[in-house]
């Protein structure tokens, strides 16, 4: 049986580095495209990677690495005809809503044109046939939304620069499966978090302001829209999907998603639970504060420079078609149970941050 070669952009990133995981143990080759960044940006992937680096230089790497850019045609395609993938799974993105506000031009770039290079090179080089695509798409195409729940023919209301740069990532993926026979599919992905999830977004910053709260590092946390509504599951059930979409016999479009919906401040209270505080909000609005029970000390605050321009209130999946066409399980991992995993990690983490802060102090 031919050897299977899956091709990674964004394997830096959280999905990244749980699906190169996942691929090394279904035994495929697993190759990452990194950028060239002035400092580390491999922590995600270092266990797959720098271990055996040490042991021995120029023995078979777990995964290997590619310099390369979304942005840059010429290194997308030598890397794919480099090591004739089998599969490539497009995840780089400038992936954070808020700031494609402030780079709409690059997020376009990278997000939209970016998809549109991987498709041309590997038609390009003539593997429409040998290569499978799977594109990162995204429940922020429905935006402003159409239907409850949103599913896989529910109209799209993009709300930002990302997310409009996405829905032409997801019509380009359809357009080259149909136009050149190619299996390019689209995975319509709510959010989905984990101990790896980048900083910035909401979730990772509750749980990891709860645990420096929970340690004395930290006073209080400051928020946007609390109002927010998102369907939230965990990262490694959702690579697991990845995959599964691209072993389907057809190239089919798929939502994926858990069918739960909270809202900022209720994952809010189910963080904080997690290191004994129960909140008390009080005030509403931009005025709105959340209180620890006990104490009355203020611990959350709104701070409107958190606000979008164009703010998607509500997302919803129906994940049927996963369920029953894939046999795919979307509540592997409770809400709860994902909470409580970050916020675990969180404690630890912190704890390892402010070490390595007081060793630099000294
Ligand atoms: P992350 O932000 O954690 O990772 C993004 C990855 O893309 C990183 O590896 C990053 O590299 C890389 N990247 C960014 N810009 C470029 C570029 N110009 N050239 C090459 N690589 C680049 O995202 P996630 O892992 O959370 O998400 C993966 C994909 O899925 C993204 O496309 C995202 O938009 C999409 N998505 C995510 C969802 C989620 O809830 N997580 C839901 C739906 C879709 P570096 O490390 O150097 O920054
Ligand atoms: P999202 O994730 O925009 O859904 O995009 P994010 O965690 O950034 O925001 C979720 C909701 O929380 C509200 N919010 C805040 N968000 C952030 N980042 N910081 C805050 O302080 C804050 N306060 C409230 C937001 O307004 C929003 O409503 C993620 C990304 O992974 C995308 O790449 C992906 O496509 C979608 O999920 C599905």
């Amino acid at each position: 049986m031919k050897k299977k070669i899956a091709l990674i952009t964004g394997i830096t990133g959280q999905d990244g580095s749980y699906l190169a995981e996942f691929l090394l143990e279904k035994g495929y080759d697993v190759h990452g495209i990194i950028r060239r960044a002035s400092s580390f940006n491999t922590q995600r992937i270092e266990h797959l990677y720098i271990d055996e680096l040490i042991e021995d230089m120029h023995k078979d790497r777990k995964i290997k690495l590619h310099y390369g850019d979304m942005t840059d045609s010429m290194s997308l395609t030598r890397i794919i005809k480099e090591i004739q993938p089998t599969e490539i799974y497009n995840l780089a993105a400038q992936s954070h809503v808020k700031v494609s506000f402030e780079v709409p031009e690059y997020t376009a770039d990278a997000d939209a044109v970016g998809t549109l290079r991987v498709l041309e090179a590997v038609r390009f080089l003539g593997m429409e046939k040998t290569c499978k695509i799977y594109q990162a798409s995204t429940s922020e195409l429905f935006g402003k939304v159409q239907e409850v729940p949103q599913k896989e023919t529910t109209p799209f209301y993009p709300t930002s620069p990302y997310a409009v740069a996405k829905q032409y990532g997801f019509w380009i993926t359809k357009n080259y499966r149909e136009a050149y026979g190619m299996f390019a599919v689209n995975g319509i992905l709510f959010n989905h978090e984990s101990e790896r999830r980048g900083e910035t977004f909401v979730t990772r910053k509750i749980t990891l302001a709860a645990a420096r709260i929970a340690k004395g590092y930290q006073k209080r946390l400051y928020l946007g829209n609390l109002d927010a509504l998102r369907d939230w599951g965990h990262a490694k059930d959702y690579v697991e999907c990845m995959w599964m979409i691209l072993q389907h016999d057809t190239p089919e479009d798929f939502v994926i998603a858990t069918g739960e919906q909270y809202s900022v401040r209720e994952f809010c209270n189910y963080a904080f639970k997690e290191i004994g505080i129960e909140l008390d909000w009080r005030g509403i609005g931009v005025d709105e504060k959340g209180y620890d029970k006990v104490t009355g000390e203020c611990l959350i605050e709104v701070d409107p420079q958190y606000f979008r321009p164009s703010e998607v209130e509500t997302l919803l999946g129906d994940p049927a078609k996963a369920r029953t066409v894939l046999g795919w399980n979307p509540r592997k991992t409770s809400f709860e149970n994902l909470v409580r995993s970050m916020v675990k990690h969180d404690l630890e983490f912190v704890e390892k941050e402010h070490n390595a802060r007081m060793l630099v102090k000294r």
